[in-house]
């Protein structure tokens, strides 16, 4: 009976040895960004293009890292756009020996988790996090593949002036790192342009009626009215300036409302709307992999920071096969070392992590989807 009590036990250890082995041979890399709540189709497309790249790197038998060859997964972490939600998310990444984190969405949060990376040494790479802040601190292992909202604030600016012709520009923001951070680079480039908005005022994130500060805009006669911010308020915002105050003002914003759901859920109060955001991906001879990929895999077209985040991910797995090292020092270095050939074109880091070329263009929502129109 004793024999028997030992044979079993000592097979359980060896299940629970081996198990833990096969766990610490993992290279776990942390995804983060808004996965529920208001901005859940942002978290989406996160998560589809890191997964796909764990999925390619994994079927071929995972990253090199020295002699061992090492499956990856994921950690996920849902920040709800909130930033103490992301910094804490930032700090269970740490404790769990994260290599590398792709995320996360919203600038609000990637910059303060951006901190609690850097002090641990973990690259950072966001996919689409835009405010100028979150490279102009300092950290060397804090990256972005997108562009930045100095530049698509200067886009908007000029596209206002010298295409559109306009002069009486009312521009409204969410109080949010990104939406009043590129609402004050519009209108400082418009400024720098001799056009002095008649009309700024903030929006308070998640309310449901905008009638009271839109009432106030339109007292002032905007030809033009700008809004920094995401989805979810831009279709309230276009829908009431339109459906109950009658208002014929041009509608424009930015990258954050690129989403399906905005021109399905505003309908044909969204017709129109002027956009920044950078060039058509889909046309792009490097994306069509990537592109019929997402598809077979998830049924559906890539949104907009789907490709970034799949670049991203390929980014750090590809530095930690070649560096050999999970070391965000060592990772850092790689990133900067050269011109990456990726799914989005040719792309380099500056000094500072941003990206050197990340241009930006006009869309315009047109027959219900977004069209480039320059
Ligand atoms: N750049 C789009 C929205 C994400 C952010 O920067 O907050």
């Amino acid at each position: 009976m004793r024999k028997k009590l030992f044979f079993v036990l000592s097979i359980l250890m060896a299940a629970v040895f081996l198990g833990s082995a096969a766990h610490a041979a993992t290279l776990k890399i942390g995804v983060a960004g808004p996965l529920t709540g208001a901005q859940a189709a942002f978290g989406e497309m996160l998560k589809n293009g890191a997964t796909l790249a764990v999925e390619e790197w994994n079927a071929r038998g995972g990253v090199k890292v020295g002699k061992k060859k090492m499956k990856v997964d994921i950690l996920w972490g849902d920040d709800r756009h909130d930033p103490k939600e992301g910094v804490s998310i930032a700090h269970k990444f740490v404790n769990a020996g994260a290599a590398g984190i792709v995320g996360h969405f919203n600038s609000s949060v990637s910059i303060p988790a951006s901190t609690v990376y850097a002090e641990a040494g973990v690259v950072q790479i966001t996919p689409a996090s835009t405010n100028p802040k979150l490279t102009e601190q300092g950290f060397s292992t804090v990256f972005r593949v997108c562009g930045r909202d100095d530049q698509q604030g200067e886009v908007a600016a000029n596209y206002i002036v010298d295409k559109l012709k306009l002069k009486r520009i009312a521009i409204l923001h969410d109080k949010t790192t990104y939406g009043q951070g590129l609402a004050d680079e519009t209108r400082r480039f418009l400024e720098k342009r001799g056009v002095k908005p008649v009309f700024y005022s903030g929006v308070v994130q998640g309310d449901k009626d905008y009638t009271p500060v839109l009432t106030a805009a339109k007292q002032k006669n905007p030809e033009l009215v700008y809004f920094g911010g995401i989805h979810p308020e831009a279709i309230l915002l276009v829908k009431q300036m339109r459906e109950r105050l009658g208002m014929k003002a041009h509608f424009m914003s930015g990258d954050g409302i690129v989403t399906d759901e905005y021109y399905k859920i505003a309908g044909k109060s969204a017709e129109g709307t002027y956009i920044t955001f950078t060039p058509d991906q889909t046309k792009l001879a490097a994306a069509q992999n990537v592109i019929k990929k997402h598809r077979k895999r998830f049924g559906k077209e890539v949104g907009a920071y789907t490709i970034y985040s799949y670049v991203a991910m390929n980014m750090i797995l590809n530095s930690i096969q070649a560096t050999g090292s999970t070391k965000g020092e060592k990772l850092a270095a790689h990133l900067r070392s050269k011109a990456w050939n990726t799914s989005l074109g040719k792309l380099q880091f500056n000094k500072k992590g941003d990206v050197l070329e990340s241009p930006y263009v006009l869309w315009q929502v047109k027959g219900a989807k977004f069209v480039q129109i320059n």
